[in-house]
């Protein structure tokens, strides 16, 4: 049992940038929705990734039947994250990555926004910092707001809400602050399950309904799921398609897992793909506005800028959860062992701007030590999506997740070892 890692101090982030990540929110959880709806899409743009990468395929697979079945996700719960660094040379927005699956690290936010706030009100004067620039950050009541509004809508007051979570899980709090306000405040019981136990204790009714022991479960909340680890044997995928196949409110949904991958992040940077899903132009140009470069690995072009280059690229697998990217003179080896072997492989990997945010000190308490570094800032906006057939019962920006790590740091990512929670404090 340890702290969850946190920066004593908040970092600076211009209020524009802010509010333009704030904006962002909605318009790419209305994204995501459009995205999901187009099987097509998803099937034609990760096919290539199918063959070089097998949990990919496996996912792909699952959302293949569901089209064969016609299947229609009526009610559609996202609870998504957009993740954001501040180019320094450009002084522009530019989104890392866009999650729709197993989004954590709500409640510490909450917690150090508060103590950041109690801390200025404290030695405000001395500091010259005023907490009125902190923004409310209150991501768990709308997080728990978003999965009791599912759990309306499913429309039976004995069904439960199922998490599915991973059998060691470190960060176990953070979720049970979330289900211990569904109970509270809503009435909502939540089950913890594993996805090997949801295989031994989970029933499909032929009506669709998904039973739980003997309860019916009325939203599945993955918090587990989005890595291969997940998924030691095959009692982990029949799980996975048994509560795809049920009508269940799933989040997210196999194809809102699927508009997550780095792959589909890269399909839409690409001219003329936004226009597909999304009508307003305004919100187009919104969206085009944060993203940084994306290229597949054969785009030549790309490539060999890269490895001419590589400090300036990352290369990223399709995996989620923090530590799996390609970094410095490993992107030119990399590029030159896929580029000799002309592998099927390639198709498994994406190739990224680096974005270089601006540095500031901090310090960072790991463990309950304090270490002042010169750091580096991610800026993470929450986002949440619901929707009963045509009606969008809520379509929200819901707080905020800033991970602050060492400057000389690639990866990032709290759970992953590299980054602490910190907290915004607009300029
Ligand atoms: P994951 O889904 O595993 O978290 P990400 O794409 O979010 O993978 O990358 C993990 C971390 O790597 C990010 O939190 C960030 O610190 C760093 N990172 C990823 N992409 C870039 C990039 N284009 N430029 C700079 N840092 C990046
Ligand atoms: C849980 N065990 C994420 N989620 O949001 N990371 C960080 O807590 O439920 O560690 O940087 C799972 C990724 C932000 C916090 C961990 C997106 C997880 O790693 C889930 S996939």
């Amino acid at each position: 049992m340890t702290h969850s890692p946190f920066s004593l101090l908040p970092i600076s982030f211009p209020r524009s940038n802010w509010q333009q990540a704030c904006e962002l929110a909605p318009l790419f959880n209305e994204l995501v929705d459009r995205v999901s709806l187009d099987g097509e899409f998803l099937q034609e743009s990760l096919s290539r990734t199918k063959e070089a990468d097998v949990f990919t395929r496996r996912l792909l697979d699952i959302h293949s039947k569901m089209l064969e079945i016609n299947k229609r996700e009526e009610i559609r719960l996202g609870l998504h994250r957009s993740d954001y660094m501040l180019d320094a040379q450009t002084n522009s927005l530019l989104q890392v990555e866009l999650n729709t699956i197993s989004t954590s690290s709500i409640a510490p936010g909450c917690i150090v926004s508060e103590l950041h706030r109690n801390l200025i009100n404290q030695n405000g004067k001395l500091l010259g910092l005023d907490s009125g620039n902190i923004p409310r950050n209150n991501n768990v009541s709308q997080y728990a707001e978003a999965l009791a509004k599912a759990w309306i809508e499913y429309n039976n007051s004995r069904a439960v809400i199922l998490a599915v979570v991973q059998a060691d899980e470190h960060n176990m709090y953070d979720q049970l602050w979330l289900l211990s306000i569904l109970k509270e405040r809503y009435g909502v019981t939540v089950i913890r399950k594993t996805l090997t136990e949801i295989d031994a204790d989970a029933v499909l009714l032929p009506d669709g309904t998904l039973l739980v022991g003997d309860r019916e479960v009325a939203v599945v909340y993955f918090r587990a799921g989005y890595t291969p680890r997940d998924y030691p044997s095959e009692s982990e995928w029949r799980a996975r398609l048994l509560m795809e196949q049920s009508s269940a409110v799933k989040c997210p949904s196999i194809s809102y897992h699927l508009v997550g991958t780095k792959k589909i992040q890269q399909e839409l940077a690409k001219p003329n793909v936004l226009e597909r899903f999304i009508e307003n132009e305004d919100d187009i140009e919104k969206l085009r506005k944060c993203f940084a470069g994306l290229w597949d690995l054969d785009d030549s072009n790309a490539v060999k800028n890269a490895i001419k280059r590589p400090e300036l690229f990352v290369i990223k697998p399709q995996r989620e959860g923090g530590g799996n990217n390609i970094y410095g003179d490993d992107v030119r080896e990399t590029l030159l062992k896929l580029e000799k072997e002309r592998s099927e492989e390639r198709a498994a990997y994406i190739l990224m701007q680096r974005i270089f945010p601006f540095t500031a000190p901090a310090c960072l308490v790991r463990d309950g030590s304090c270490h002042q570094v010169n750091s580096v800032s991610e800026v993470g906006i929450f986002g949440a999506y619901l929707r009963n057939k045509e009606k969008v019962i809520m379509n929200d920006e819901c707080g905020y997740l800033i991970r602050t790590k060492g400057s000389t740091a690639n990866e990032g990512g709290v759970i992953s070892g590299y980054a602490v929670i910190d907290i915004i404090y607009l300029t």
